[in-house]
């Protein structure tokens, strides 16, 4: 009969969703439309979450948080050719990040698109998405999508992570064949992240240096936080009583409060330190390339040790002295194993140096986030969220914008592990609605989105898809109507406003409210933190337009040097 007919064959669509469940994958950051409107309907009615989006880049971004917070690769799925493209914008930036993520498009007709004969939407997706991303495949047949999904999987969670591209044409998902075979063709990825132990010289090399340092340092980055090895880092920290810095998105990874958390003595542990012990993080601009003035290289040398998975990571900026390669887990463990009773802390000098910096900066910050000027200043209004996320150290912060970004990465102190996403590697703004989506839908557990209005702009469609959901996000905007500030004049005396100047006094709060969430404006540090409170305690979508002294903000925040100026004279 036609029912049994009908159990006995399987199709494109079921085997993709099939394929990504038994790879325990359960959800799906999408935005439906040709070919894959029912790919949609199906993964739902399948037990899959599909969180579905306004726009697909942040379906991307969410998907790259996802992957980020989980170990497990993030899936974004778009419709072809403007789809794609907005996705690959995420998958870009996924596979800068080093965060997992997989980004499915449905695309045209191949017969079509290869004598460009003008399809709908036609593009040669594969071929745009390969340099752009860490691995990209397409599948033609429909026996073969469970080694196309296992294939993306693994390429993208092995070695270092990162963005992977999986093209399947419309006509596939159509395509039937026997379910029993179908079932049989399916592939579940055995140890998608192998470790990789580091070799014993490696690692006697890196003891050996780190034991002979007079002012050791150790740089803790996003690697060290994605690696989910929180108890040994930790140990290691303590064991060899050794201060450490973190990059913002491994604040949390001890709490910003250690004692020997070396984050605001900043500048001088970077000049001073003599050999510096590099956990999962890049010696890019974030960290001015391991040279020149931040670095005190006046001082003399330094002498770096690298942990990293990816081995021509290595001397990529400057000489390193030890590098030990492999994942992050068993090269702190392989360190730790060296590490014993008779292992002598760093001397009294250097921490004692560290503390007094440190002290002087915290003080000063102390005084700053005391007062309560009107209007609010970055300051003021983030002493508040500081305070709400030490009530609530199980809050998601996510955080992109210039000044807001600047301030709250030094004044909103973490407690956490992976509680904290922002900008990463490349600085971008855009990233705010889609992380705090799959913060909260990963986790569960309430997000503070701290942004920028200029950044908030760039995903602000997205308290649609918060409300829908009814998701446990609160997002501050941090509102001085404008880029960087809201007082720039245009010269020229036409009537258009400045480049960088924003429609005066918005009320963001308002666009929450359209959709049936909660807008708060708030003028006064008490009524940001009233709402803040509230929102938190409820887990009900909140937007605060928190209104800033528009005088407020530098050009670009702390990186202003990075603005290239004319060396043309006036
Ligand atoms: C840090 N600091 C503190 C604290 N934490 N003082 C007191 N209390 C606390 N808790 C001090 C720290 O010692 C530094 O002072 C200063 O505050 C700034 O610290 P931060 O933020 O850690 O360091 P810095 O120099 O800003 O870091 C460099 C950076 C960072 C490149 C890693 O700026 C960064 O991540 N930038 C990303 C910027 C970005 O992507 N922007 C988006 C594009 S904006 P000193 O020690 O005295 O220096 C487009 O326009
Ligand atoms: P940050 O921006 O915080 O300084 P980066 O993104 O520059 O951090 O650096 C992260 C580094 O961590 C990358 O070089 C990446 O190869 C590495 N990495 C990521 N995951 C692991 C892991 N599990 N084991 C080892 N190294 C890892």
């Amino acid at each position: 009969d036609e029912a049994g007919e009908e159990s006995r064959v399987t199709d494109g669509f079921h085997l993709v969703i099939d394929a990504l469940k038994l790879n325990d994958i359960d959800t799906i950051f999408a935005l439906p439309g040709i070919p894959i409107t029912d790919l949609t309907r199906m993964a739902q009615a399948e037990g899959m979450r599909v969180i579905s989006f306004r726009h697909e880049q942040h379906a991307g971004n969410a998907a790259a948080a996802a992957g980020f917070l989980t170990q497990k690769p993030g899936i974004c799925l778009t419709v072809s050719a403007p789809g794609f493209l907005n996705g690959l914008t995420a998958l870009a930036n996924a596979t800068t990040n080093c965060f997992p993520m997989i980004l499915i498009s449905g695309s045209s007709e191949r017969e079509i698109v290869d004598l460009q004969q003008g399809d709908y939407e036609e593009m040669d997706q594969l071929a745009i998405a390969k340099p752009l991303c860490k691995a990209a495949f397409r599948v033609l047949h429909a026996e073969d999508i469970g080694v196309g999904i296992a294939r993306a999987i693994r390429s993208a969670l092995s070695g270092r992570p990162g963005g992977v591209y999986l093209d399947l044409p419309a006509k596939l998902f159509a395509q039937t064949m026997d379910a029993v075979a179908g079932r049989k063709s399916l592939i579940k990825v055995v140890d998608p992240a192998p470790r990789q132990i580091p070799g014993a010289d490696a690692v006697k090399r890196a003891l050996d240096l780190l034991k002979g340092a007079k002012k050791p340092l150790i740089l803790l980055g996003k690697g060290a936080a994605y690696a989910q090895a929180d108890a040994d880092i930790r140990a290691l920290v303590e064991k060899t009583g050794i201060p450490y810095l973190p990059m913002s998105m491994a604040k949390g990874l001890l709490p910003d409060t250690h004692a020997q958390s070396a984050a605001a003595a900043r500048s001088y542990v970077l000049q001073e330190a003599d050999v510096v012990l590099l956990v999962g993080a890049r010696l890019n601009w974030l960290l001015s390339h391991g040279k020149g003035k931040t670095w005190g290289q006046e001082k003399g040398a330094k002498q770096f040790i690298q942990i990293d998975i990816a081995p021509t990571e290595i001397d990529s900026n400057v000489a390193i002295a030890a590098p030990v390669i492999g994942d992050i887990g068993s090269c702190v463990a392989a360190l730790l194993a060296g590490i014993d009773a008779k292992w002598a802390k760093p001397p009294a000098e250097w921490t004692g140096a560290i503390a007094e910096r440190k002290d002087k900066n915290l003080s000063k910050m102390a005084v700053t986030l005391a007062a309560r000027p009107s209007p609010m200043s970055f300051q003021s209004a983030l002493s508040v969220i500081r305070e709400q996320v030490k009530a609530r150290p199980d809050a998601i912060v996510v955080n992109e914008g210039a000044n807001t970004l600047d301030f709250a990465r030094s004044i909103v102190d973490m407690y956490e592990p992976r509680k904290r996403l922002d900008v990463g590697t490349w600085g971008i703004m855009g990233i705010g609605m889609g992380f705090a989506v799959a913060a909260a839908v990963v986790t569960g557990k309430p997000v503070i989105a701290i942004e920028g209005d200029s950044a908030f702009g760039f995903s602000g469609m997205e308290v649609e898809t918060i409300c829908r959901y009814n998701l446990p996000i609160c997002i501050v905007v941090f509102n001085n109507n404008g880029v960087y500030r809201g007082t720039d004049v245009n010269p020229s005396g036409t009537a258009d406003v400045a480049p960088t100047v924003f429609v005066k006094n918005a009320r963001y709060d308002k666009l929450m409210e359209a959709f049936g969430g909660i807008g708060v404006h708030a003028t006064t540090a008490e009524a940001l933190e009233k709402a803040l409170a509230e929102a938190v305690a409820s887990g009900r979508p909140t937007l605060i337009n928190a209104v800033i002294d528009e005088t407020a903000g530098t050009e670009s925040g702390r990186i202003t040097s990075l603005n290239p100026s004319t060396a043309k004279k006036k």
